[in-house]
């Protein structure tokens, strides 16, 4: 019997068993496996976290109430009848609004796979009925998407792709200077699934050569301890402040690559005169070290090391998910362009390193085909955090990349594939503004807290219980993925969900094209061997790819140094900015006149932050789960075995904890004006004491305790700030946010959101 594989976000694993699976093995050529696949399989098989029929909320059915309350209850009902209402509602909403009520940005990571890529789906089949309003940009990273195009002429994409290989830095690197760290447990993760984890692996080989490592974070384990990296711990929210000074040490010690920043930059001398002091105030390492609250010879420093070293300096994606995130992004290119290492092997300026896996990998990158989704009719949409505001302001208008927009008027969403009450900022007033709209349809394979708060649910199949490809332009291999296990209860493949609504909606021909899913992946594999042919090299037919699981792509290693051709001709090789140069002054920001986005990048104090917090206010990190992918598989025994009486587990300094008397395993609630959770404590002294840490994505348990709407599971999105990052991205600011801890002596709610909704019967 031949080996069959399958494939997620987090990794490939051999599928293990006869019939249906008992295992998923990681694959053995994978360095550093994942820790979140462990849970995978039967968080899957979960029969009380699974949709296992069409469902529709009762009060919706009865009245077409928009009581959308996370403790619902559901009717449920036969597919076609769950179809035939769906469509309906569809027709109706269309007929009497527009299809520019419909929002279907419907963000989210969903399943690894080419083809039954959730939002792709969606987005084929309401082009065929019209058209939605859509979103722009990712939560991981849209202030870089909308600011580098400004900065260096490139879409964040590019940037990425062109990013300076590891093995480059492994080569030559002195000290690597990492802003949020370098992570094994956020670089389990690449977006469209991997054969393998490196990140770890070429950090510890440029340790072993001599790179000194300097980890730049709230959190000591953002670097793996046996690298020995010296851990500085600013204030979060203020890199800002300590990258200036740094610029300013550089500038004061004459250690600014002056030649370089004539050359290849745009405004470096507003920018000097700005940190040097022209505005009154010189942006001394002493002026960082009161705002960083860090000393200043500490600073001063690490300015002398970067001097005398060649330096790479990296900023982890999580930097810019905070209020006026891409300025802190901006000032980090301007330090690295003072520096004048950019260009060079294995030096100059990172952004996501160890952010997910495929960031600086040493690989040729193919442009593989995808599913066309066709035209959307509909131009509107909006930048990807801004949800809420959206379902607050219809009509409202707001700054968006030089623009001025405005907000559609939703009257039904439709969501598939991701997970806003995972996801989103502010969960308790998301909770309120989602009952504005008429209809909410949400599918999933899983009762998660969007799906709870759904008026009609449809299960859809996960990527264990269908086959399909994983065939991803930043990997070396292609896997063919094959079934697991058979869908669990009635649950259908996306596709064919979409398929019997395009019947309903007289669309079928235009959707399916005549064609089933297997139909669908031969073909794609066709347009697949077509790309190879242009890349010098032959694919197996469809069916021995089957066979044999996974093929590896010949010839990949390339290493890349990022604008290595700019740098050595500025003139010859121009970049795509306004100057042709790199933007360290923006004259189409400045054009903008955002308050919060300046032409320059400038230190603005963040909209939360320490340096302002009330006495006992500490700030809180949320960044992402070692044990699952943001919600995915919470429900699964690798995350659950990291809770704390069954609640997410927050990291509190042993001076915090002394302060308010607790111990390991006691349960605190933590709480701001927005609202509330209860978390486990974990006592650690690797990260500030006046911070703690609490991963995101336990699945959302909303009550009112005393008052106060609170997560009883321990979701930080009940006391994260939604706001835009500033007014050019409209970026989400999950990592600004003050809190206040408080012993829960109280008795423990129940958790309820691993157990199944109320069913009724039909
Ligand atoms: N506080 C805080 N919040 C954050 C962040 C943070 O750092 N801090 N990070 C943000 C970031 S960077 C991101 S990317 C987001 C992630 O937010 P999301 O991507 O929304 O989170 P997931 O839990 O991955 O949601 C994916 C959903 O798709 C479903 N799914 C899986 N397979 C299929 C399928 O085949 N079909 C369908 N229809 N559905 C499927 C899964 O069950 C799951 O519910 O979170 C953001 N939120
Ligand atoms: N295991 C796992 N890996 C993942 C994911 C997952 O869900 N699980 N999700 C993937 C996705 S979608 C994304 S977008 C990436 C995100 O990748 P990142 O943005 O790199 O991940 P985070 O965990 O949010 O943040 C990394 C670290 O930044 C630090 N940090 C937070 N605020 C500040 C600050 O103000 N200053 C400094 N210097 N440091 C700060 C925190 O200590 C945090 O541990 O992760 C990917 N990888
Ligand atoms: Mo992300």
């Amino acid at each position: 019997m031949t080996q069959k594989f399958t494939a997620a976000h987090w990794g490939t694993y051999e599928i293990h068993g006869t019939g249906e699976a008992t295992n998923l093995a990681p694959l053995p050529r994978d360095p550093y496996p994942a820790r979140i696949g462990a849970g995978w399989l039967d968080a899957v098989r979960d029969p009380s976290t699974r949709i296992a029929r069409p469902a529709i909320r009762e009060g919706w059915l009865k009245g077409r109430d928009r009581a959308r309350a996370g403790d619902a209850s559901f009717v449920e009902v036969p597919w076609d009848e769950a179809l035939d209402i769906t469509a309906q509602e569809l027709s109706r909403v269309i007929d009497t609004h527009g299809n520019g009520s419909l929002f279907a940005g419907s963000y989210g990571w969903a399943a690894a796979g080419r083809f039954h890529h959730a939002q792709s789906q969606l987005r084929r089949f309401l082009n065929t009925v019209g058209g939605y309003v859509g979103s722009a940009n990712t939560y991981s990273h849209a202030g870089a998407e909308v600011i580098l195009p400004y900065l260096v002429g490139q879409s964040n994409r590019a940037f990425q792709d062109s990013m300076t290989s590891w093995s480059l830095v492994a080569e030559h690197c002195e000290l690597l200077v990492a802003f949020g760290g370098v992570s094994k447990r956020a670089a389990q993760v690449t977006s469209s699934g991997t054969t393998m984890h490196e990140t770890q692996d070429w950090l510890d080989k440029a340790h072993a050569n001599g790179c000194e490592v300097v980890n730049i974070s709230p959190l000591r384990s953002d670097v793996a301890d046996h690298v020995k990296a010296d851990w500085i711990a600013p204030r979060p929210g203020t890199d800002c402040a300590l990258i200036l000074a740094l610029a300013h040490e550089l500038f004061t010690h004459g250690h600014a690559d002056q030649g370089f920043l004539a050359r290849c930059t745009n405004g470096a001398k507003l920018f000097e005169d700005y940190v040097m002091g022209a505005d009154g105030t010189a942006k001394s390492a002493d002026w960082a070290a009161e705002i960083c609250d860090i000393p200043a010879a500490t600073i001063r420093d690490l300015a002398a090391r970067m001097a005398r070293s060649k330096t790479m300096i990296n900023l982890s994606w999580s930097l810019q998910r905070a209020d006026h995130g891409e300025v802190t992004l901006w000032a980090g290119m301007a330090l690295a362009c003072v520096l004048g290492q950019i260009g060079q092997p294995g030096t100059g300026f990172a952004f996501g390193y160890g952010s997910t896996e495929p960031v600086g990998r040493p690989h040729r990158l193919i442009n593989w085909p995808s599913v066309p989704q066709g035209k959307n009719p509909i131009d509107d949409f909006i930048p990807v955090a801004r949800l809420a505001e959206m379902l607050a302001h219809p009509g409202g208008s707001y700054p968006y990349d030089g623009q001025r927009k405005v907000y559609p008027d939703i009257k039904m969403i439709w969501w598939s594939g991701g997970n806003p009450f995972h996801h989103h900022q502010d969960l308790a007033q998301l909770d309120r503004l989602w009952q504005r709209p008429d209809t909410i349809v949400v599918m999933d394979h899983s009762w998660t807290a969007t799906a709870r708060r759904a008026d009609i649910v449809l299960p859809t199949t996960s990527a264990l219980e269908r086959d399909d490809v994983m065939i991803n332009r930043r990997d070396p291999a292609l896997v063919y993925m094959s079934a697991a296990i058979d869908p669990v209860g009635e649950a259908r493949n996306d596709y064919d969900i979409f398929a019997g609504l395009a019947t309903r909606m007289g669309t079928h021909a235009a959707f399916m094209k005549g064609r089933s899913s297997q139909d669908w992946l031969a073909m794609l594999w066709d347009e697949c061997a077509e790309v190879a042919v242009q890349n010098g090299f032959k694919l197996p037919t469809f069916d021995a790819f089957r066979e044999m699981g996974i093929f590896d792509i010949p010839d990949t290693p390339e290493e890349r140094i990022q604008l290595q051709d700019f740098v050595a001709d500025p003139d010859r090789f121009p970049l795509n900015t306004a100057s042709g140069r790199i933007e360290i002054h923006s004259a189409a920001i400045a054009q903008m006149t955002l308050p919060d986005c300046p032409p320059l990048p400038i230190w603005q104090a963040p909209a939360e932050w320490l340096g302002a917090a009330t006495a006992g206010q500490v700030h809180l990190i949320s960044g992402q789960p070692d044990t699952r992918l943001h919600a995915q598989n919470d429900n699964g025994p690798t995350s659950m075995a990291t809770k704390t009486r069954g609640r997410e587990t927050c990291t509190v300094h042993p001076k915090l904890a002394a302060q308010h008397g607790l111990s390991p395993g006691d349960v605190i609630l933590i709480h701001n004006d927005r609202g509330a959770c209860l978390a486990g404590v974990h006592i650690s002294d690797a990260l500030r004491p006046d911070t703690i840490a609490l991963p995101t994505g336990a699945w959302l348990d909303l009550r009112v305790l005393n008052g106060t709407p609170t997560c009883v599971h321990g979701n930080p999105n009940m006391l994260t700030l939604d706001k835009g990052s500033t007014g050019l991205s409209q970026g989400n600011v999950a990592h600004t946010a003050l809190v206040s801890i408080t012993k829960w002596d109280g008795p423990l709610p129940d958790i309820t959101v691993h157990q199944p909704p109320v069913i009724l019967p039909r």
